[in-house]
């Protein structure tokens, strides 16, 4: 089991950290190109990893089909959350994308901004099975 060129191994899943920015939609597009989604967070350890990488990122999580139903872009059902205080809060009712920061308490660091926003990505996907 090996992650594809390129892509970070972490807890037997494979990451792809992007260089560029993107936004929500077009960075979820490149992720399905690579035969993933956009980061899907399950765990505090998972949680950590992002935040190490030290830069805000897009993950898949999205209520752009009801306003305050939150889903995972893979159909999963969202058990764990890691929203900062008071977030999401669909600031000006154009909010509809999540990205995790980079804070001191990677337990408190999702935020919901509109999707046009340009930001970097993070791409997750199971390993190439040999
Ligand atoms: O105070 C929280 C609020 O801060 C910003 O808006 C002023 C964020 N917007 C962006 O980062 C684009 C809001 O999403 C956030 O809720
Ligand atoms: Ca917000």
């Amino acid at each position: 089991q090996i992650c594809p060129q390129g892509w970070v191994d972490f807890s037997s899943r494979c990451y792809y950290i992007s260089c560029q920015q993107k936004n929500w939609f077009e960075s979820q597009q490149d992720c399905k190109q690579r035969g993933a989604d956009l980061a899907i967070i399950n765990s505090g350890e998972e949680q950590e990893f992002i935040n190490n990488l030290n830069k805000r990122i897009w993950i898949g999580l999205t209520d752009t089909d009801k306003e305050g139903s939150w889903n995972w872009v893979d159909g999963t059902n969202l058990t764990i959350r890691f929203w900062k205080q008071n977030e999401p809060n669909d600031a000006g009712g154009k909010e509809d994308c999540a990205e995790s920061a980079v804070e001191f308490n990677p337990q408190m660091i999702w935020n919901d901004i509109p999707c046009e926003l340009q930001r970097y990505w993070v791409c997750e996907r199971g390993p190439e099975l040999n």
